[in-house]
């Protein structure tokens, strides 16, 4: 304690109140209860030296501060007996063995009589506006919904960060009106200075992506498997942040780059966060974390010249897959049209790796996750997404953001594939292995619930931006297997947030908060958001009735795996084995898909500059399909080389030979046309009646129309009706629509005939698969485009009459509805 001369007296205690008083303590009184004491007196000195002169020295034989320690006192006796209810410590001599260790006890604690046993501070009942009253017991107010920080200026002026109301936010301060400007104008510095720190480095890889938050319903409980949250009750809903993203490019980057697109969902759940951190590919390039920073170094601009932004098509990605084989599967997914997604919207889910799941009986079963898009999974094709990347780079953040600004929420269903630790013994393949996936033939999905993403976020940054998913973000009910690519991974996240959020409390940036509990002993570090009250950071303690205290079985407990084997770097042999799920891959593909994919590898191949690079790469693949190796070394003027070399030449025969459910074709989706953007070109003279039968048969199928003109604003109807062109060919090219409608009335069809922008337009659709129906006179457009208008056997050219064209609604629909007409492309893919 300090005596009023600033020395310490033995006691040590310090808390720069004390230097006021000279007092002594009774022997009986603990260490806490003193530093009560001290505090309560300075309490009463504060209000004293506020009505009192300065020269007024308060004295033990004030009265006052007597009595002020009399209540302090009775108080230090209540809580010595609190803290006297724990007089061992109970809970350690529980922790040892293995029972504990699968079923922890929970922590012991006892229960407060009164708040002030675990205050901060005897004070914290004098509220202001600012410190606001006593929180209740137990909240913690960095969690729950995002309203506690929404912020809105309806009928609001301007401040500064600290609640200035500003005058003039046009000028800074000056001498004069011409003079030179002050260092002292605080506002314009606060405002400049805030600016310059607006950039928050952007994710290592993921950088570009966009996110919406949404629900997850589960369908039934499947307690038998698991005690996760999500899935306990059948209606169950669960909040969830979902965002996509591509991989390589830069947070700028096209959103329609050849690249495995990402797909991570973080479920808010009263157990704690889980993110199922995934991908719309069920593999990936590697199978140990160590290589990782080697694959992402390979795969983005190549150091010296930082070029190509968001492409894998260059020399150092393919040096370095052509030499890492157990790339080659993934390699497959990533050269077919599933790298080129038309919409996020239209993209599976895969959480990749092997987890656990586990039930309330502490069994385990393996699992691996899948999302299915109710709209079906469709995609780009190469030249489109190239066009697209042009016209508009921001298409899939565009795509998803209308899509739920309109009501139509995108929808997914989670299905699981489980497995027993026997099963997974048994494959030929092994299930720690991320390039290796599980054939749905061998473990069909069972589906678990839907997910729908039902509204954008208020803020990019704010939520997209500063959204952080952690594979190490797991509840009780779902633990992680021995996967040692997941391994690295439950590291990473957590890591990497910490540079990219400005240090380790990016859990309390409200979009990452938790919605349920968060108590711990953690404390401080940069941007602390949390005022924990009392004097507690540390757990045994008595001082605050144990609190917070360890959950016991009640919390995560990991799964007790057992496990005797000797320390090592290497892999288990089965890892070994790189073709055979690359093969499948590709056999399991449609004729189109596997033109696809050989047009891919042709591409990026031609743009790798050392032949030797495209030579070993072509070795490879020669490994997975002859056929395929011959058709890309065919685009690329060489020879088929010899096959590469495998690590193992012994081979089992894999369980499955042909797996449909692998092909795009599998889920056409359940929504029609629903969502799809439909442009009907008009100009000046165009047939109005059937134009708006036209209109209102898509409208009505849950499609979006647009009438695409020279130029965007009024066009007049052949008989002078008005009709307003939202869109222009020039700032919206084919590209950006699912189909094309050629509108009727031929003083319309010349002008469009004589307008370059209107063959483009028509050839691009054509090219690129879609439907394009022509009404009456429209027919010529067609023919100038070269394409078929007799014997057309092509379901996606469609012809009809103005007068005829109520007949044909339904085949409309359902040519749009069909995605694409591929066949037409077999003079384009080769
Ligand atoms: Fe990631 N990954 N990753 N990854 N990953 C990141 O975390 C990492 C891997 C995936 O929308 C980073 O917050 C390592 C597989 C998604 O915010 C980083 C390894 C899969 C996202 C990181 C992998 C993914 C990331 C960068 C190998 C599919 C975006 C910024 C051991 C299952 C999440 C960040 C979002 C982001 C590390 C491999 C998916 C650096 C070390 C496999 C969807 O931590």
């Amino acid at each position: 304690m300090l005596k009023p001369d600033g020395k310490a007296s033995s006691s040590g205690i310090n808390n720069g109140y004390a230097q006021y008083f000279t007092f002594t303590f009774t022997s009986d009184i603990d260490i806490s209860a003193q530093r009560r004491t001290i505090m309560a007196k300075s309490k009463k000195t504060a209000k004293l030296s506020c009505s009192n002169s300065e020269s007024k020295t308060p004295t033990v034989s004030d009265k006052t501060i007597l009595n002020t320690n009399y209540i302090v006192t009775e108080q230090a006796e209540s809580i010595n007996e609190f803290v006297s209810k724990m007089p061992n410590s109970s809970d350690r001599l529980r922790e040892y063995g293995y029972d504990n260790a699968i079923a922890p006890t929970a922590g012991y604690t006892v229960a407060q009589k009164s708040s002030e046993f675990t205050a901060s501070t005897c004070s914290e009942k004098i509220g202001t506006a600012k410190t606001g009253s006593l929180a209740p017991l137990g909240s913690n107010a960095t969690i729950s919904s995002l309203n506690r920080v929404r912020v809105d200026a309806t009928d609001q002026s301007l401040t500064t960060n600290h609640g200035v109301k500003v005058s003039d936010n046009q000028n800074s301060l000056k001498v004069g009106l011409r003079g030179p400007s002050l260092l002292e104008d605080f506002i314009l510095r606060e405002k400049i200075t805030h600016f310059d720190h607006e950039r928050i480095p952007e994710r290592v890889v993921h950088a570009r992506g966009s996110a919406a938050h949404g629900y997850f319903e589960a369908y039934d409980s499947i307690s038998k498997y698991t005690i996760a949250a999500p899935f306990a009750e059948k209606g169950k809903k669960t909040p969830v942040f979902v965002r996509f993203s591509t991989v390589a490019g830069e947070r700028g980057s096209k959103d329609t780059a050849r690249d495995a697109r990402g797909f991570a969902v973080k479920f808010y759940t009263e157990e704690g966060n889980w993110d199922l951190v995934g991908n719309n590919i069920p593999v990936f390039f590697i199978q140990d974390a160590m290589k990782f920073p080697d694959l992402v170094h390979a795969v983005k601009p190549e150091p010296h010249h930082g070029m190509p932004q968001a492409a894998s098509a260059h020399d150092t990605f393919w040096d370095f897959v052509s030499l890492m084989p157990e790339s080659t599967h993934m390699l497959m997914w990533i050269m077919s049209d599933r790298a080129i997604p038309r919409s996020y919207r239209m993209m599976q889910g895969f959480g990749v790796h092997t987890f656990r799941l586990i039930n309330d009986q502490n069994q385990s079963v393996f699992c691996k996750f899948h999302w299915k898009p109710l709209l079906g999974t469709h995609s780009l094709v190469w030249d489109e997404a190239v066009k697209i990347s042009g016209v508009d780079p921001d298409f899939h953040r565009r795509d998803l953001w209308e899509a739920i600004e309109s009501g139509e929420s995108p929808e997914w269903e989670l299905g699981l594939q489980i497995f027993s630790e026997a099963q997974a013994e048994s494959f030929t393949f092994d299930v720690l292995d991320s390039t290796k996936l599980i054939p749905e033939e061998l473990v069909p999905l069972i589906p678990v619930g839907r997910m729908v993403l039902n509204r954008n976020p208020d803020n990019f940054f704010a939520e997209t931006e500063q959204v952080a998913f952690c594979t190490a973000h797991i509840i009780p009910g779902i633990d992680f297997s021995n996967d040692p690519l997941l391994a690295g991974r439950i590291h990473s996240y957590i890591d990497t947030q910490i540079t990219r959020l400005g240090g380790p409390n990016f859990h309390e940036i409200p979009i990452n908060s938790a919605l349920g509990h968060v108590q711990n002993n953690q404390r401080d570090g940069m941007h602390r958001q949390a005022l924990h009250r009392g004097r507690v950071a540390y757990e045994p303690n008595s001082l605050a009735g144990g609190c917070p205290f360890q959950a016991g079985t009640a919390g995560f407990v990991s799964f007790p795996e057992a496990f005797s084997a000797d320390k090592m770097r290497g892999k288990p042999e089965k890892f070994s084995e790189h073709y055979a799920q690359a093969t499948l891959f590709y056999n399991s593909q449609t004729a189109i898909e596997q033109a696809h994919i050989a047009s891919a590898f042709r591409f990026e191949l031609s743009k790798v500059e050392v032949l030797a690079i495209r030579d070993r790469m072509l070795s490879s693949l020669v490994n997975v399909s002859e056929e395929l190796a011959a058709e890309v070394a065919k685009g690329l003027g060489m020879e088929v080389p010899e096959a590469m070399p495998k690590a193992f030449i012994e081979l089992s025969q894999p369980e499955v030979s042909i797996s449909p459910s692998l092909s795009l074709t599998a889920l056409p989706g359940e929504c029609g046309i629903r969502s799809r953007q439909i442009a009907i070109l008009i100009e000046d003279g165009v047939e109005q009646a059937s134009l708006a039968e036209l209109y209102n048969a898509l409208i009505e199928a849950g499609a979006v129309v647009h009438f695409v003109g020279s130029r965007v604003g009024m066009f007049e109807g052949v008989n002078g009706e008005k009709i307003v062109a939202n869109k222009s060919m020039e700032n919206s090219p084919s590209v950006l629509f699912d189909a094309l409608m050629l509108s009727d009335g031929i003083k319309s069809v010349q002008a469009l005939a004589s307008n370059v922008d209107t063959m483009a337009f028509v050839k691009d659709a054509f090219r690129h698969g879609k439907t394009i129906l022509a009404i009456g006179a429209a027919k010529q457009l067609l023919e100038m485009a070269g394409i078929a208008t007799v014997n057309n056997s092509d379901h996606g050219i469609l012809m009809t009459t103005s007068d005829e064209l109520g007949e044909m609604t339904s085949e409309i629909i359902d040519a749009i509805a069909a995605h694409r007409h591929l066949s037409r492309e077999s003079e384009f893919v080769k």
